[in-house]
């Protein structure tokens, strides 16, 4: 008797995550974004100094110079810029790449693709305040990515209980 009641118990939890996994999975299935972002530079700060995004978006950087020359280097993608003010272009260089000729750029397409915290900075030197010129790119995990993750949880844990459950079984308790 108290081993079918275990079971029970484990099938209602299965069941829950289960219920739970969908419905989440439903309600926050994030497809990956493109998010434009139109930074400003300016002495000594970056506007937005703090970008959030889901792992999987594309996130399109156009940036421009509210006064002086700047640059952006973005930390783990593999992108530096020159900022010139009054121009739409950039001038873009893959730090992987050092003997690449910079491209002349409207917009920088990056894919945020692992999470994290990545800083970008100013990478032109333009005055005495320039290496605190700097922002945060944050990556968080894609919600449907969590929604499944739950579902594995409670698979694993139905299982787990399902298991023990049986070995009891034999031994008669
Ligand atoms: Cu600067």
């Amino acid at each position: 008797m108290r081993v079918m009641r275990q079971a029970m118990f484990v099938l209602v939890v299965v069941v829950l995550f289960a219920v739970a996994g969908v419905w989440a999975n439903g309600r926050s299935a994030d497809e990956p974004q493109t998010r434009i972002i139109h930074m400003t530079a300016r002495q000594y700060a970056f506007e937005p100094s703090t970008i959030r995004a889901n792992l999987g978006d594309t996130l399109v950087f156009r940036l421009q110079s509210a006064d002086v020359m700047h640059g952006f280097y973005l930390e783990g993608h593999d992108v530096e810029a020159v900022i010139t003010p009054q121009s739409p272009y950039v001038e873009l260089r893959r730090p992987s790449e050092p003997d690449a000729r910079p491209q002349k750029v409207e917009e920088i397409v990056v894919t945020a693709d692992r999470t994290g915290k990545f800083r970008y900075r100013c990478s032109h030197t333009c005055g005495t305040m320039h290496p605190f010129m700097m922002g945060e790119l944050v990556v968080a995990p894609n919600r449907l990515f969590i929604a499944s993750s739950w579902g594995i949880v409670g698979l694993t844990a139905g299982l787990a209980g399902t298991a023990l459950s049986s070995r009891k079984k034999q031994n008669g308790a």
